[in-house]
């Protein structure tokens, strides 16, 4: 693939924050839910090592809310997915594999459970408003199935606790990770949870009302000197390297939570009812025969678009790379690949034809850190 440009039209939607990150030099985006999604402030190096150290203000108004709203609400998200909800608490996000009749994962987005009629599916790269909406037709579910007008805002690294506190106080210190509440700026209250798509710790403001939101981003930013705080987006290196998974890119709908390690998100053996219920038990007694796992490769360079082959000795295909990068951490190229039961053992060689040349690389287990 060439660079292009790609041209501008309604349904590649922008987003509040849009016009402040060009003026602070976003270099590359990526589209996510019909929405531009910033994926580089010039070298992702350079940022993957000021997001280990310091505090950036992301973009990420592209993971999308799915409100589900009404009397059959946690019904109908409980349907969409194998993680039991039924313990669920208001004020707490759950991460959860949405699956198909066949196990097939739609997406994997965090759920917000704001109260128990009311819940917000922050999805990744998939429509599943439609999916939403089809099953709670065909359930005819007392339920309303909205895409609400929220944009989030991550502030992520070690520092943002510091920053965060500044601006809101002690109280914000005070979340737990995956927990969230209500915090007063500039006129509006903003759901605020301690999460994000990093390992470095921090938070996501949940912005519904977007003068208040962007008078918060320009705040963060005058206040964050002491910080050092940059612009910055989800980094490919960190999140490879902390094993955070994409849909789309490392997994999709031919693949089960099993063959992602979802284990802990399946819970085949409560009560609640979910699509994909007994194909997962299938899955589960006959086993499976693929699983994503981590390979490193001593190289330096790899731009993977699309996925690469990985082979044995004889050039049987063995497994796929799904997604790939340079890791200062490792000093080599550090990857995330679906692997055959044949080949998924950590230590097990594989090959790999990258930048011209048949490379030799070695599975590891996940997350690498
Ligand atoms: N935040 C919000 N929405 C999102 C994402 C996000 N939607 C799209 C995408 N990211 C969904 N994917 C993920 C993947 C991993 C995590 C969150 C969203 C994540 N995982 C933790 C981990 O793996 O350690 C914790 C999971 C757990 O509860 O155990 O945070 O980033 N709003």
């Amino acid at each position: 693939m060439k660079n292009f440009l790609i041209a501008k039209s309604r349904r590649l939607r922008s987003t509040p924050y849009t016009s402040r990150i060009e003026e602070q030099g976003v270099t590359a985006y990526t589209i996510y839910n019909h929405m531009l999604l910033p994926a580089a402030f010039g070298s992702i190096e350079e940022s993957y090592h000021h997001l280990k150290e310091h505090v950036q203000i992301w973009d990420v108004a592209a993971e999308r809310q799915v409100e589900i709203l009404g009397k059959d609400s946690a019904k109908l998200v409980q349907l969409m997915t194998c993680r039991d909800l039924s313990k669920s608490k208001d004020g707490r996000c759950y991460y959860c594999p949405i699956i198909d009749d066949n196990a097939g994962l739609i997406n994997d987005p965090v759920v917000l459970r704001i109260n128990k009629n009311k819940w917000w599916i922050s999805i990744a790269d998939t429509d599943v408003i439609l999916f939403a909406k089809g099953l709670a037709i065909g359930n005819k579910f007392d339920v309303e199935i909205t895409e609400p007008k929220v944009d989030i805002m991550a502030v992520q690294g070690p520092k943002s606790f510091k920053l965060m506190e500044k601006v809101f106080g002690e109280q914000i210190t005070k979340l737990k990770f995956f927990g969230f509440d209500y915090f007063e700026f500039g006129g509006a209250k903003h759901l605020i949870a301690q999460s994000g798509w990093s390992k470095q710790g921090g938070y996501e403001v949940y912005v519904q009302n977007t003068e208040a939101g962007l008078k918060l981003y320009d705040h963060l930013f005058e206040i964050g000197k002491e910080f050092n705080v940059k612009p910055g987006c989800p980094n490919l290196i960190e999140r490879i390297e902390s094993g955070l998974l994409s849909h789309g890119n490392d997994m999709d709908n031919g693949d089960n939570p099993y063959e992602c390690g979802f284990d802990k998100y399946i819970n085949i053996d409560s009560d609640v009812i979910f699509l994909g219920k007994e194909k997962l038990k299938t899955i589960k007694s006959e086993g499976i025969n693929k699983k994503l796992m981590g390979v490193k490769f001593d190289i330096e360079k790899i731009s993977l678009t699309g996925s690469l082959d990985l082979t044995d000795d004889q050039n049987n295909i063995v497994g796929e790379l799904r997604s790939a990068c340079y890791s200062p951490n490792f000093k080599k190229v550090i990857g995330i690949a679906m692997m055959k039961k044949s080949h998924w053992n950590v230590d097990q060689k594989v090959k790999a034809s990258i930048n011209g040349d048949i490379c030799s690389g070695k599975v590891c287990d996940l997350p690498f850190i």
